[in-house]
């Protein structure tokens, strides 16, 4: 059954009438298998090509036939060796596809330094079949533009996923370290197939039980089984672990017990998992504890576990993330208020993790002003896969389009082209700032126990598009929307070409019925789950409605500018005056930086009040197409996959509807306003 299951990696047979020109080019197998890694590239190949072809080709130790692939490094092959393929500049994860000829017979040759850049190029080779592109002449030559590409697993030792909305956690932690679920391993060949190098296997609001001797042998068991995909486990810490399992009275970082404490703690980590990647740390946020409870600071902090890691190569991703309501200040100011001062003041093996935008998450932000602003600390992105604030598992929303804004947003930083995408692969500060190199993308993932890992069929395609551009932050995010489509549903241009084209214009929908002209955190409070704009009271200001839309009867949105909270004076000049100027200011971000009056005149003319309802309803009618051009794929997509998307799409339109007549009915409050003619009212 299609109950997918297997991702983008379902390998169907491609149809006879075009077999033939895959099946010349592929007539034999060279993939030596001397190690866990290359067997495991050798598995996929005969896996991928057997589905794709039919049958598999035959192995073979060397090239001897018209059309042989073969696939390895100069080390495990005499043949790649020769063809001098694997240069430098793949590094340790690139690799190079090329048609070549070997003693006159046509051949295609995958080659890279390292087993991984191996299995990488083996899962592009086959990207290449499943999408259906020629054969014939290959030249590719692909090294990733970041060097870790991570995801950010928010799962409780309990198997509650935070966030989560694909059932329990994957991490059987009760049946670990000796039952090792096959699903562990088809989690490896998805993230290795994307280029994914790297899994944070614990939530950031970290159980301390999770660095006890117990659970550290089962996450060694987890690093065994990822080992051979080129996969490295990370674990989140709890700051507070020297006291809490340690025995110790204080987790001051300055106490040299307690440093003692996490040198121990890592020597012992690094004892059962010898390539272990890091600790990530949430500090002095949302209540964790962190430094600051003892009057240090983050740099302090995380400056202390990296120096436990370092002995052993580790690495220690400290999160920007922070916010507390004992600042009155406006939230979005508080990261870059904590950070930019400790700009040079971490370790050479600290990575500072910083969401997306200011606030958290929300369906739009405007780029985080801590990229581009500390150029002398390696900054990783961190985006949400998981689509805690765009609906949950039910609303078909592709974040392609969200996650490339904000890597195209150009900082200014240096100058004009100074993108954020530049300030995540490191070009932009690269030789002359900050001097360890490190470079990564997180991805708080999305995946769960359910059949289909991420809680819906589209959902599968946010994981994937992370892994994309996390290995290249420049790519299209509608090319990668067409490739996995290829690859989940269907290579006919008349299941491609409509669905793309729902996928591309899903996410602003969402905005639209949701949060439109840079409105945002309107969400039910603590699930996020529906509309909550009305949300007051409670136990801070930031975690009321009320707090972020600022509407009254003179007009709506937070007003960000100098004359407001200034957090405008937070981005580069250019930006800056942009952000200060509602007239210069990009609609979709109008209310996120002013507070405007309810007649205030929008680009098409319309009052504000008016344009509002008129976003709100174009989300609605947004989905309303979704459904139809869904519905006119039937018979085209199996029926098992189309049958959950249509409900789904279903509920969706059900909600976007809740979502614009609530919003209307309780903005009109204050507006005291009409709806402009032709729109109808709340019902
Ligand atoms: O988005 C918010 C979530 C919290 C999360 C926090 C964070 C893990 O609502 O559930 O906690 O951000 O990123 O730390």
């Amino acid at each position: 059954a299609e109950d997918g299951y297997d991702l983008w990696l379902r390998y169907r047979p491609i149809p006879e009438s075009e077999a033939a020109p895959y099946r010349a080019r592929i007539a034999q197998l060279v993939a030596p298998a001397t190690t866990p890694s290359q067997q495991a590239t050798r598995d996929e190949l005969v896996r991928g090509l057997g589905g794709l072809l039919g049958t598999p080709p035959p192995l073979a130790d060397a090239a001897g036939v018209e059309g042989a692939l073969i696939v390895g490094t100069p080390a495990s092959s005499k043949q790649i060796a020769r063809l001098g393929l694997a240069t430098k500049d793949l590094g340790r994860e690139g690799y190079r596809i090329r048609s070549v000829e070997i003693d006159g017979r046509d051949a295609t040759v995958i080659a890279a330094n390292t087993d991984a850049g191996a299995m990488h190029g083996a899962f592009h080779f086959l990207r290449l079949l499943q999408t259906r592109q020629p054969m014939a002449s290959l030249d590719i030559r692909e090294a990733p533009r970041t060097q870790l590409r991570m995801l950010n697993h928010w799962d409780n030792l309990t198997r509650h996923v935070e966030r989560g909305y694909a059932g329990e956690s994957i991490w059987d932690w009760h049946k670990l370290p000796d039952y090792l679920s096959p699903r562990y391993t088809d989690y490896a060949r998805a993230n290795a197939s994307i280029g994914i190098n790297a899994t944070v296997l614990n939530n950031v609001n970290a159980s301390a039980q999770q660095l006890t001797p117990m659970y550290i042998e089962k996450a060694a068991a987890l690093a065994n089984v990822f080992r051979p995909y080129g996969i490295r486990v990370f674990l989140s810490a709890r700051f507070s672990a020297p006291v809490e399992i340690g025995g110790l009275k204080t987790a001051d970082p300055l106490d040299p017990q307690v440093r003692a404490w996490w040198k121990a703690k890592a020597d012992d980590i690094y004892k059962a998992i010898p390539d272990f990647g890091g600790f990530l740390v949430k500090a002095n946020s949302e209540g964790q504890p962190g430094p600051q409870d003892y009057g240090r600071t983050h740099a302090d902090g995380a400056n202390m576990m990296a120096d436990a890691v370092k002995p052993h190569g580790g690495i220690v991703i400290w999160r920007a993330f922070v916010y507390s309501h004992e600042t009155p200040d406006d939230r979005a100011k508080q990261a870059y208020n904590e950070f930019v001062p400790l700009d040079g003041k971490f370790r050479g093996n600290v990575m500072v993790q910083v969401k997306n935008g200011a606030i958290d998450f929300q369906p739009r932000e405007p780029f985080h002003p801590l990229f581009g602003a500390m150029p002398k600390t390696p900054l990783m992105m961190e985006f949400q896969i998981t689509k805690e604030y765009l609906g949950f598992a039910t609303h078909l929303a592709y974040l392609g389009p969200m996650f490339e804004e904000t890597l195209r947003a150009d900082t200014y930083a240096r100058g004009k082209g100074s993108t954020v995408a530049k300030v995540i692969d490191g070009e932009l500060h690269r030789g002359t700032l900050f001097k360890s190199g490190l470079t990564g993308m997180a991805g708080v993932a999305n995946i769960g126990s359910d059949r289909n890992w991420s809680g819906s069929h589209f959902d599968q395609a946010n994981w994937y598009v992370f892994g994309r551009l996390a290995w290249n932050p420049e790519l299209s995010s509608r090319d990668i929307a067409e490739e996995w489509t290829r690859m989940t549903f269907s290579n006919d241009a008349a299941v491609v070409q409509p669905i793309v084209a729902m996928m591309m214009g899903s996410r602003e929908a969402v905005v639209d019925y949701m949060t439109p002209l840079g409105l945002h955190h309107l969400m039910g409070r603590s699930h996020h789950y529906g509309p909550g704009p009305w949300v007051e009271g409670g136990p801070r200001a930031d975690w009321t409605s009320v707090y972020y839309h600022r509407a009254t009867k003179d007009g709506i949105g937070f007003d960000r500018t100098t004359r407001g909270s200034d957090a405008v004076s937070q981005y580069a000049k250019p930006v800056a005056a942009q952000f200060d100027d509602p007239a210069k200011t990009p609609e979709e971000f109008l209310l996120w930086f002013h507070h405007l009056p309810w007649d205030y005149t929008t680009k098409s003319g319309r009052t504000l009040w008016d344009e509002l309802v008129v976003h709100y309803s174009r989300g609605v009618d947004a989905v309303a197409d979704m459904r139809r051009t869904w519905d006119g794929l039937s018979g085209k997509i199996d029926p098992e996959r189309h049958a959950q998307v249509a409900t789904f799409l279903s509920i969706q339109q059900k909600e976007a509807q809740w979502w614009r007549d609530a919003s209307i009915a309780y903005f009109q409050t204050f507006s005291q306003r009409p709806l402009p003619e032709g729109y109808a009212p709340p019902a």
